[in-house]
């Protein structure tokens, strides 16, 4: 059975020139590229994403971080997606959580500027592909 997902290269991860990076270990990996945009990312768009971090400490920031510049959006499709990149990306922490090997685990140094995005759930999956790609 096939689930899709949504994936973010973050403005960190574009600015530093990885996003053929993290797409080409999405194509190896056997997922399907369903929707792919580069775009810059509205405040309401921002807020509305990372919903379920209001009120914590570094949502402020966060939010900053992520309208800071371009980034690209995806919908990425297969079977178990949303782990299958999960894995990919490695735990929220590069240096802690993210295991060598990981996109995080390899690119990141740092918790907030981790380089990619994907949905942890069914639930946000669908959520967030309507967010981001309504037409979809
Ligand atoms: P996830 O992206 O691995 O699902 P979440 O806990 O949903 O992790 O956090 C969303 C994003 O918020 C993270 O990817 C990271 O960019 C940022 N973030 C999470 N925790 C912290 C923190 O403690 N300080 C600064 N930024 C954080």
């Amino acid at each position: 059975m096939s689930e899709r997902t949504l994936v973010l290269v973050k403005p960190d991860g574009v600015e530093r020139g990885l996003v053929g990076e993290v797409i080409g270990r999405i194509e190896r990996k056997g997922l399907k590229l369903v929707a792919l945009e580069l775009r810059q990312v509205e405040q309401q768009l921002a807020e509305q994403h990372y919903a379920e971090h209001d009120g914590k400490p570094f949502f402020g920031s966060l939010l900053e971080f992520i309208t800071s510049g371009p980034v690209v959006a995806a919908v990425v499709e297969g079977p178990r997606a949303i782990s299958a990149f999960r894995q990919l990306a490695g735990g929220t922490d590069p240096v802690d959580k993210a295991a060598p090997g990981s996109i995080r685990g390899d690119y990141g140094l740092e918790v907030q500027y981790n380089l990619v995005h994907g949905s942890d759930s069914a639930e946000s999956a669908e959520r967030e592909i309507k967010l981001w790609f309504p037409e979809l």
